[in-house]
């Protein structure tokens, strides 16, 4: 049998049969109008998980974090994020775009955002500079490889930025992974930020959706924007009904998803013609270079039935997710030994 294990994102996931009886049994009304008990139920559900006032549902994370954006600032402000932030890199100049804002990036190591560097980046409107309105945090940090940004740090860009008079929103699509990995709840890390995106369509299992969270006034004009944007839903309580049932179901399993990529990463550190740095492999992802083209490794890949992305020229990203068990982590070492013995000849 030609089996296919899909490693490219945590987004390839397809609802599992309890989680489709529960979409096909939801109550439903009109969201646009408000009467949509189950996308009701979901939001107070999620915005209690963030110990926020209220919580939007949205069709996807890019509108969340450009409806924050939107509602966080005024055309020429500016927004200071890391130079792979998610908002910068693949979001299609969203930010430029939706707000007319100016993306500043300070430095970062591995994710890790340099408070002293946000410090030194915070600027005053005046005739000359855009004012610095928002600071953009990503955790967990999806190009340094999902890892996981300390909540030490989260305090102390968030104590610095209301010392200066400055909203932070943080892009946690994985906000979830952060914290079955480093055991902190998430509401610790949404406490350090004015509005938080978690996605439910990576590792959750939705087939939809994201949540953003915060205030109850910035809620509603995120309401507004979202509803600008072509993102009102109607009968959306079927995708909100999947979403109750991956909190419930889907969320401490992640830790599956983490060790699973850890044996991933510990079988590519002893091949040859790769490079992993096991040291950022905290979550449920796991990149690595390749000294041939990573289009050759994807390719060598593909033909063994594993899916990976090349993201880089030299660059490979693998993610574990629910649709993939200890037999599909097994296949796809087996396929990373052989593509290695392959290339190397
Ligand atoms: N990331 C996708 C791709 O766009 C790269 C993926 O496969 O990882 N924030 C972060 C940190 C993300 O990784 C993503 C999706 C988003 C936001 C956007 O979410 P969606 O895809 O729902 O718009």
């Amino acid at each position: 049998m030609y089996r296919v294990t899909d490693l490219r994102s945590d987004t390839v996931t397809r609802p599992t049969p309890a989680m489709r009886r529960a979409m096909a049994e939801a109550a439903v009304g009109d969201d646009v109008l408000g009467d949509d008990p189950t996308v009701r139920e979901l939001e107070t559900v999620a915005a209690n998980h963030m110990g926020k006032e209220a919580a939007l549902f949205m069709p996807s994370g890019t509108m969340s974090n450009s409806v924050a954006i939107r509602v966080h600032t005024k055309p020429g402000d500016e927004v200071l994020l890391d130079w792979n932030a998610h908002s910068l890199r693949y979001e299609a100049g969203a930010p430029a775009v939706v707000s007319g804002v100016v993306l500043r990036q300070f430095r970062s190591i591995k994710g890790v955002p340099d408070v002293a560097s946000i410090e030194e980046s915070i600027q005053q409107e005046n005739l000359h500079c855009p004012g610095t309105a928002l600071i953009v945090l990503e955790n967990t940090h999806n190009v340094s490889g999902g890892a996981v940004i300390p909540i030490e740090v989260h305090r102390r860009v968030y104590e610095l930025a209301k010392s200066r008079g400055v909203a932070v929103h943080l892009d946690g699509a994985r906000l979830f992974n952060a914290s079955v990995a480093s055991q902190v709840p998430v509401r610790e890390f949404a406490a350090s930020a004015d509005s938080v995106t978690f996605c439910l369509s990576k590792g959750l299992g939705c087939p939809v959706g994201a949540l953003l969270c915060g205030k109850r006034e910035f809620i509603e004009k995120a309401r507004r924007v979202r509803k600008m944007l072509g993102g009102g839903m109607r009968q959306v309580g079927i995708l909100a009904a999947a979403g109750l049932y991956a909190l419930e179901h889907n969320v401490e399993r992640l830790q599956d998803d983490h060790r699973r990529a850890r044996t991933l990463a510990e079988t590519l550190a002893d091949l040859p013609g790769v490079h992993v740095d096991l040291k950022t492999v905290h979550t449920n992802m796991v990149y690595f270079q390749t000294e041939r083209p990573a289009r050759e490794w994807v390719d060598g890949l593909q033909r063994r039935g594993v899916l990976c992305l090349a993201l880089g020229e030299r660059r490979i990203r693998l993610v574990t997710h629910l649709d993939v068990d200890d037999d599909g982590v097994a296949h796809a070492c087996e396929a990373l030994k052989a593509t290695a013995a392959e290339l190397k000849a």
